[in-house]
């Protein structure tokens, strides 16, 4: 039965259905969270179904697969996607109705499963969904977190961090697969036997996996997201129990949830830490496992492995899956050992997703021989062997002591991705520019993408009504079609409707402000919003020094017919990075002061709100104005969110970086507020030894700014709080904060010109929306299936 013929009595019936038996409550004592589990498991009855036709439909092909390693994968919330997927939101909206219950209640009562850092997580989450939309089979391979990123909240204005337990919660979505668990080894040694090396690990863990569905748009495919959750191989140990030892007896099982328990809450430097590769091994053996074991059961011969699996490396987190390869084929299959190394390479292909030389993973060689000896072997013949294809022109794969995990993902990749046009040439001329003068056909770019249905069906349902019934359903599954809102731009009546949408959804996220934060904002002032990691290269303090800058001028002349502006900031600052929070402490600090100033704070308020993450994300993009994206160019490999303003009509105020540059070239110059250096220009200053001095003397209000803050405006209880921050902006200021300043100061009063005019400022709104549909994250995904993977859609019964 298609899913969408079923009708809302239908589902009321089997929302109760479930919520008498499975959950063995009755209406009269359910709470909110018994409907939400009630109503998932009426869903996903439905889901199951369409997912079990899309996994006959590819047992019956045995097609190629996609097979897609990630640390990380941000999926937020999983019951509305299945909802608007399947097409229930009439029938699952009335059948709550009926039973007294209000549909968006039920639905942010599921917590966020918060199981990736920020955009490289989000993406692995978008590609899921457009895999699954496309029919192009897949599965997704990752590890099943019990702690997601942490949960944050503020306390004097500082961050705090508190554990994230999202799995305390039953989690309707997942379904345990016994029979495919794997048992997974570490340390030991290596001997040999009849010629062949034989890893005997000295420690083993098991790999239980869990399944959950990830449909498609209209529940035309369902792929499986595979999460590896780490246990004991033996349960307890019942002798030391007997003995009284109790703590002692439930180590070994301690020791192994520990691989699984928490997600590494930094994405954009390398962790030195041997838990972390335990985790990055653990899960990528198992999939490879996984993914032979499916292969060899398909009756294949080896060689051919890469006619039936392309494996994607989601950044050099999996990266041992090279040498893993390698050692599953030669080692314990017996292939020549060249003939494993091209054939791994003939699966594996690597996406870069940052230039940060911090980023890119090391580890040290006498780790990688205690914990994984047999790979550090391979890694040395991998290295021999590819200095033998390349005579005389060597890459080594390890340097100082240490293993080069980008080098290795390169060199036993066959294609190499980018993930912006600007940073797939920086990665050229750059990080592998030795390795791309090797192979030149290596290195490709995926310019990212987000999935519609998400980001503009489901979060902006006003204006994809509007986008529907101007131009059709099509652009759901086809985004590019926005392109035919083009003619009516020029339409008074369609340009009213827009604005009348962000001034409902502006109005809406005002009442949650105020309903949750308690803060109230006026919905007629412009929302300026910057969320995202907080990160110096990303450089929320280029933004606060504005702010401070626009305070002192508003105070200076408060009679200058200002234009209200409310700065959001929202992002969460790696626990580690001490720089990171002390910029969010300085945002909260200048927030208390602003907020309280009678004079100006009717023209500027700045919230910080806590604990940004994708559902938050979902309410505030599409009651945004202007979208902030202005780190140092060079440095944000493409952004993301960058893309979500743009589709829900904020236009960005930003720098030539990443996905920027091809966000500018399609929604038009004219709708976009570009400042600041290029990436070769912040090379060139950067050498002029004292930029900053300069930069600070040649515009006072940014001199001004930094004075107030570093003479403890701010912080009147401790005025020197903020002394690091100023001495490292006004003296290396790596970011280039200050060169890049009067220019941003500049940007944002030209973009409260054009917002002061709603004529113009609406009609660059709808330019960013009709001109966005190349930014899907469907046309990233027929993108890696040509140039990457060699794989077509297959359809379901
Ligand atoms: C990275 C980059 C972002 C990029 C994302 C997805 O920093 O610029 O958009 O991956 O490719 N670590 C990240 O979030």
């Amino acid at each position: 039965m298609e899913a969408y013929s079923l009708t809302a009595a239908d589902m009321r019936d089997s929302i109760l259905r479930h919520l008498a038996y499975e959950l063995g409550t009755d209406p009269g004592h359910a709470t909110l969270h018994d409907w939400r589990i009630a109503l998932s498991l009426a869903v996903r009855d439905r889901l199951v179904d369409r997912w079990f036709a899309a996994n006959r439909a590819t047992r019956a092909a045995q097609p190629k697969r996609v097979y897609y390693l990630s640390m990380e994968f941000l999926i937020g919330r999983l019951l509305e996607d299945a909802i608007v997927n399947l097409r229930l939101e009439e029938q699952a909206g009335t059948a709550l109705a009926d039973l007294g219950l209000d549909f968006d209640a039920v639905i942010q009562n599921e917590p966020d499963a918060a199981l990736g850092n920020g955009g490289l997580g989000r993406l692995a989450a978008c590609f899921m969904e457009s895999l699954a939309t496309i029919g192009c089979p897949a599965f997704g391979y990752g590890i099943r977190y019990e702690n997601g990123l942490f949960r944050q909240s503020f306390q004097d204005g500082r961050q705090i961090e508190e554990p994230e337990d999202w799995l305390s919660q039953f989690h309707a979505w997942e379904f345990e697969r016994r029979d495919v668990a794997q048992e997974i080894r570490f340390g030991g040694e290596v001997t040999q036997k009849d010629g062949r090396a034989v890893w005997t690990g000295a420690e083993a863990v098991i790999a239980a996996a869990f399944d959950t569905p990830i449909i498609g748009w209209k529940g035309r495919w369902a792929n499986t997201l595979r999460l590896w959750s780490a246990q004991p191989l033996h349960g307890f140990d019942l002798a030391r129990f007997n003995r009284g030892e109790y703590a002692a007896a439930a180590e070994p099982e301690a020791l192994a949830r520990t691989i699984s328990r928490v997600l590494y809450p930094d994405d954009t430097t390398g962790q030195g830490k041997e838990l972390r590769l335990k985790q990055e091994y653990f899960f990528t053996a198992a999939s490879l496992r996984d993914i032979l074991r499916r292969f060899e059961a398909e009756g294949g011969a080896l060689a051919d492995l890469p006619k039936k699996a392309a494996i994607q490396l989601n950044d050099t987190h999996p990266a041992i899956a090279g040498p893993e390869l390698v050692r599953l084929l030669h080692d314990e299959r017996g292939m020549a050992l060249d003939e494993a190394i091209a054939t791994a390479r003939g699966c594996l292909s690597y996406t870069n997703h940052t230039l940060m030389p911090e980023a890119l993973e090391r580890w040290s060689e006498d780790l990688m021989s205690q914990l994984l000896p047999r790979h550090m072997q391979l890694i040395e013949r991998i290295d021999e062997a590819h200095a033998a294809e390349m005579p005389g022109r060597r890459v080594t794969l390890r340097e100082n002591g240490e293993v080069k995990m980008g080098e290795i993902a390169f060199t036993m990749a066959h294609k190499v991705n980018g993930v912006s046009a600007l940073h797939t040439d920086l990665m050229k001329e750059t990080v592998f520019a030795d390795l791309h003068r090797l192979h030149p056909d290596r290195i490709v770019n995926e310019t990212n993408g987000v999935t519609p249905r998400r980001w503009l069906l489901s979060a902006n349902p006003r204006l994809s009504r509007l986008i529907t019934e101007t131009i059709g359903e099509g652009w759901v599954d086809d985004l590019e079609q926005l392109d035919r809102l083009e003619a009516s731009i020029s339409d008074p009546g369609f340009l009213d409707a827009y604005a009348k949408a962000k001034r409902e959804n502006k109005q809406d996220f005002a009442e949650w402000l105020a309903a949750e934060q308690g803060v109230r904002v006026d919905p007629e002032a412009l929302f300026d919003v910057q969320i995202k990691r907080i990160h110096e290269y990303k450089r929320q303090h280029l933004n606060i020094l504005e702010t401070v800058a626009l305070w002192r001028e508003i105070k200076a002349n408060p009679g200058a017919g200002w234009v209200p502006r409310v700065k959001i900031f929202a992002g969460k600052a790696a626990p580690g990075y001490v720089f990171a929070k002390e910029i969010i402490h300085l945002i909260n600090d200048v927030a208390e002061v602003l907020n309280a100033d009678p004079v100006t704070s009717p023209y500027l308020k700045v919230l910080f709100l806590p604990n940004y993450n994708v559902s938050l994300a979902e309410r505030l993009i599409p009651a945004a104005d202007l979208s902030e994206q202005i780190s140092t160019a060079g440095k944000e490999a493409s952004g993301t969110g960058n893309m979500k303003f743009a589709l829900n009509g904020a236009p960005t105020i930003g720098t030539l970086d990443g996905a920027n540059v091809e966000i500018r070239d399609r929604v038009g110059a004219r709708n976009f507020f570009l400042f600041g250096m290029t990436a070769q220009e912040v090379e060139a200053r950067r050498a002029v030894p004292d930029h900053a001095r300069q930069a600070i003397q040649a515009d006072p209000r940014l001199g001004g700014a930094l004075k107030a803050i570093s003479q403890g405006a701010f912080s009147p209880s401790d005025k020197h709080r903020y002394r690091g921050v100023v001495a490292n902006l006004t003296g290396q200021d790596y970011f280039l904060v200050c060169s890049d300043f009067t220019a941003y100061w500049d940007a944002q009063r030209r973009a409260e010109a054009a917002f002061a005019d709603p004529a113009v400022w609406h009609r660059g709104a709808a330019c960013n929306t009709a001109r966005a549909g190349w930014f899907s994250s469907d046309r990233t995904i027929r993108g890696y299936m040509t140039d990457i993977w060699g794989t077509v859609p297959l359809a379901a019964e």
